[in-house]
């Protein structure tokens, strides 16, 4: 992949794609095709093959994806496995019957097994049951990689599969109930600190433990498998290090300067208890993360507060806020 080559950014506006654009725009890449929501329902087989058919494509990079956190994810597990079921169908299908060269497909660590060994290696896919609070999602994702796998082998193409860890950064989902903890617990903090209240609420009790990385770290790395990586099997992306929920609350208060007490939940659930990736695969292609948690949770809380992201409190706004359709 060069600066010249025609590359698809799937889901450019969400949390991925948008650091996608912004490490392939410095990078000096020229055609960067993009496609709103609106512009291309990715839902729509025959509307995703006529935009195939319509456009040269060297290269695919599928960062479009139904996500969001624990709850979100429990509540709506039929949309979260057929959106990214079909979302994954298309694309992938798409891709393969129109000559693009390369396709990177983005999985997340929750494909793995619940209880699996720590930290996880990739050949520990399939081996016991998911995490039930995520089974939909995990599902889809699995059947994703999985298609690419099995065009790699009847068609030979070379279609990779990364499998990010938890991921935050600007550009995230700061939905109240729908997000990742990372944002969730920002947001939260942020008005708890404004308001002065006396406690602060954090789901479950805190002792599943996470591992996070920052999304422009992400994009770098994906930048070195488009470049590096043709190997079919998954490839594991993260920090490899995990934190407790608690201390990463603790982290948070000092962050946002909040000065109350911590309380935790426990009627929200706390889902996997630990999931903590082994990268050194990825790692041997010359890849670490840059951002420290503390760093990236700093540079992330300075991106809200100068965007300005809670100051329109106001959930339909924050759709169309991550969409780019408004600036505040
Ligand atoms: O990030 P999160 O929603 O998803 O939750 P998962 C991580 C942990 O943080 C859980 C706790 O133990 C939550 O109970 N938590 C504490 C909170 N406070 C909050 C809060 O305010 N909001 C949220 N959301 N959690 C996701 C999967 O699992 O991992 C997705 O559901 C995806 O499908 C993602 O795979 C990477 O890490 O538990």
């Amino acid at each position: 992949m060069d600066t010249k080559s025609t590359v698809f950014v799937a889901g450019h506006r969400g949390l991925v794609g948008s650091a996608l654009v912004r490490m392939l725009k410095n990078k000096g890449y020229e055609n960067i095709l993009l496609k709103s929501r609106d512009e291309l329902d990715l839902l729509d087989q025959a509307a995703v093959n006529y935009f195939f058919q319509q456009n040269k494509i060297d290269y695919v990079i599928i960062a479009a994806a139904k996500v969001g956190g624990i709850l979100y994810n429990s509540r709506c597990q039929a949309d979260f496995l057929y959106e990214n079921l079909v979302i994954a169908a298309t694309l992938i299908n798409a891709a393969a019957n129109n000559g693009v060269r390369k396709l990177l497909y983005l999985g997340s660590s929750c494909i793995y097994p619940k209880l699996a060994e720590q930290p996880l290696k990739e050949e520990y896919l399939l081996t016991g049951p998911l995490e039930p609070t995520n089974e939909g999602y995990a599902i889809a994702k699995i059947a994703g990689l999985k298609l690419c796998e099995k065009y790699n082998m009847q068609y030979g193409k070379c279609f990779i599969s990364a499998m990010p860890t938890n991921l935050y950064g600007p550009g995230d989902n700061f939905h109240p109930e729908n997000s990742h903890v990372i944002p969730g617990m920002m947001r939260r903090f942020h008005f708890a600190t404004l308001r002065n209240d006396p406690e602060v609420v954090v789901w479950g009790t805190g002792s599943p433990r996470r591992e996070f990385l920052h999304v422009d770290d992400l994009a770098e790395g994906l930048h070195v498998l488009m470049q590096r990586y043709h190997d079919p099997q998954v490839i594991n992306i993260g920090s490899g290090e995990d934190i407790p929920i608690k201390d990463l609350a603790y982290l948070m208060k000092d962050i946002t300067g909040y000065k109350g007490e911590i309380v935790f939940d426990t009627t929200k659930p706390d889902g996997t208890p630990r999931k903590v990736m082994d990268v050194s695969k990825i790692k041997a292609l010359d890849w670490k993360p840059d951002y420290s948690l503390e760093e990236g949770l700093r540079s992330t809380y300075e991106w809200v507060l100068e965007n300005k992201i809670f100051e329109n409190d106001d959930e339909k706004d924050y759709r169309r806020l991550r969409r780019g359709e408004i600036r505040l």
